[in-house]
Formats: C-alpha cells, sequence, structure tokens
C-alpha cells in the first residue's frame, strides 16, 4: 500500500502523506511513492499539486527516516539519496506545488516544505531544522535550499538551537506565505489552487523554473565545493554523528564531544 494518498480534485493533485505509524517519517518508501505520485499527478495536466498531511495531524512529518541515516563514515545526504530525489521532484515539477501545512515539521521534512513553490500553514503549525540534534553533516544544496527563502539570521537561529518556530512567527519571517486557522486551511488554499488552475500553465512552468535556475545560480567554484564536502566527510565521520542517532533510539539526550 502507498504510503501517501495521490488524488485530483478538479485540476489540482492533491498528495497526502500517509504512514501515521512513522509520523510520516521521509522513508525511502515514501519519498518513492511521493515522487510516483507528482509523476502520476503530471499525466493528468495537473495545473497545481498541493502537498498535505492528514486533517488534523499533529506531525506533518517527523523529517528524514532517522533509522535510515547511516551509522556514520558515509554521507547521509547524497544527491541520489531518497530526501534529495524528493527535493528535486517538487522543484522540478511543471507547476506550482503548494504545502498544506497543519502540525509539526521537522528537519528534512522542513527543507522539503521550503523547496515547495509556497507554504500554507495552520496557525498552530511549527517548524524545527534538526541537524545539530543529530549530528548530522547536512549537504549543501540542502542547506541552500533554506537560505534563499528567508533571512540568514532566522536559518542559523533555526539550525544552531533545532528548536522549532511557530507559525506565526514563520509568517513574520516569510518562511511562509500565509496562516489560517486549521479549519480554514483546506479551503483557503483549494481557492488558490483553483485560482492557478485557469492560468496560463506553460507560463507559469516556464517561470517556475527559470526562478529555479535563477536561485540555483549561485557560483561555488568546484574547489571550494570540494573544499565544503571536505568538511562534512570530517562531521559524518565523527563520533557525534554516531552518538547523535544512537541517542534518539536509545531516547536520551546526547552528549556531543565535538569530535
Ligand atoms: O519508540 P517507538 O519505536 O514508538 O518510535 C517512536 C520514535 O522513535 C519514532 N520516530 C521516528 N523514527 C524514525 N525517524 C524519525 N524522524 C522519527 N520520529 C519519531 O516514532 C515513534 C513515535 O515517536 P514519539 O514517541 O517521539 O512521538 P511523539 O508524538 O512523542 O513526538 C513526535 C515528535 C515528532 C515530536 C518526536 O517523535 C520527535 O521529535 N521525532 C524526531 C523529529 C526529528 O528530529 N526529525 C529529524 C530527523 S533527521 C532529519 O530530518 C535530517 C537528516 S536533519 O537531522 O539533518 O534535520
Amino acid at each position: 500500500m502507498s504510503l501517501v494518498i495521490t488524488e485530483m480534485k478538479n485540476r489540482t493533485g492533491v498528495i497526502t502523506l500517509n504512514n501515521p505509524p512513522k509520523l510520516n517519517a521521509l522513508c525511502k518508501e515514501l519519498i518513492d511513492d511521493l515522487i510516483a505520485g507528482l509523476n502520476q499527478i503530471k499525466e493528468q495536466d495537473a495545473r497545481c499539486v498541493i502537498l498535505r498531511a492528514p486533517a488534523g495531524c499533529k506531525v506533518f512529518s517527523a523529517g528524514h527516516d532517522i533509522s535510515e541515516l547511516p551509522k556514520g563514515s558515509r554521507d547521509p545526504l547524497s544527491y541520489q539519496d531518497p530526501l534529495r530525489r524528493g527535493v528535486r521532484a517538487i522543484q522540478s515539477f511543471p507547476g506550482p506545488v503548494i504545502a498544506m501545512v497543519e502540525g509539526s515539521v521537522w528537519g528534512g521534512a522542513f527543507e522539503l516544505v521550503m523547496s515547495c513553490d509556497m507554504i500554507f500553514a495552520a496557525d498552530t503549525s511549527t517548524f524545527a531544522m534538526t541537524p545539530a540534534n543529530l549530528g548530522v553533516a547536512y549537504d549543501i544544496v540542502g542547506i541552500h535550499n533554506l537560505i534563499r527563502d528567508c533571512s540568514l539570521h532566522v536559518i542559523k537561529e533555526m539550525l544552531f538551537t533545532a528548536k522549532p518556530v511557530s507559525a506565526e512567527r514563520a509568517l513574520q519571517t516569510g518562511i511562509v506565505n500565509r496562516t489560517f486557522p486549521a479549519a480554514e486551511l483546506e479551503a483557503a488554499v483549494m481557492e488558490i489552487a483553483e485560482l492557478i488552475s485557469v492560468k496560463a500553465p506553460l507560463s507559469i512552468a516556464l517561470i517556475k523554473e527559470e526562478l529555479r535556475a535563477l536561485n540555483e545560480a549561485n557560483p561555488l567554484t568546484p574547489d571550494e565545493f570540494e573544499r565544503l564536502q571536505g568538511l562534512r566527510r570530517v562531521v559524518y565521520d565523527s563520533d557525534d554523528a554516531k552518538e547523535g542517532i544512537a541517542a534518539f533510539f536509545e531516547k536520551r539526550k546526547p552528549v556531543f564531544a565535538g569530535k
């Protein structure tokens, strides 16, 4: 059974993360189902996609499935890893992908939501970015996906404290487009999707791709890229990387020795 529900509502595709027992953690299977859902919707001439979790959920997504993170000495977020593939599938979908958020968003799920074209959230939702909780060597593309859409100071606060940010704060800092009372969220987002669905799809798809290309135009020299990759290897080879994951599953606070 798919870990997402894919449906069409008029010309809007709706993908609902649907793995409650694992709090919609972004395991490989769920990401593969998400990508399959996007491809299915693309074939049905969808003009817009809404990515959501079930109404009333406490947790939109608990982020990367920690049990699928390498236990150290291996890049946790390389190009073909599920989270990377899921983010690219959203960014390259030829139409707006709207994140409709209710509940708490964690770690890689925050990046996945940030990779969407717009974010509309229930006013009770929260957003957290958590590599510092686990000692994860987050990757350069992932960090780049975060810094383009809100102030560096706010993203640094989120990354360095790993503390959840409220919907209100996310609205104030430009992370989300708008917030609504949870009971009004779905109707409001469907209205926006319907509005988009009668606009010129070729023009919108072109503009989305132009914006993506312009946003990616961040000249890192190959040497600078390799240097950062070398720094990442020190982190994902570290004892801290192993300690973060072990502490999570042993349900204890991690003790990071900085090595
Ligand atoms: O003890 P059992 O076996 O029932 O399992 C528990 C949790 O271990 C499990 N679980 C997860 N398993 C794998 N990956 C996860 N991300 C994950 N999150 C939770 O689900 C069962 C129920 O969790 P529990 O008891 O904590 O539920 P709760 O309702 O008390 O709390 C819900 C959360 C989401 C607040 C809590 O589960 C939590 O804080 N989860 C971790 C959120 C997080 O830090 N995600 C980041 C994952 S790593 C990631 O996305 C990036 C690589 S990075 O770290 O770089 O950002």
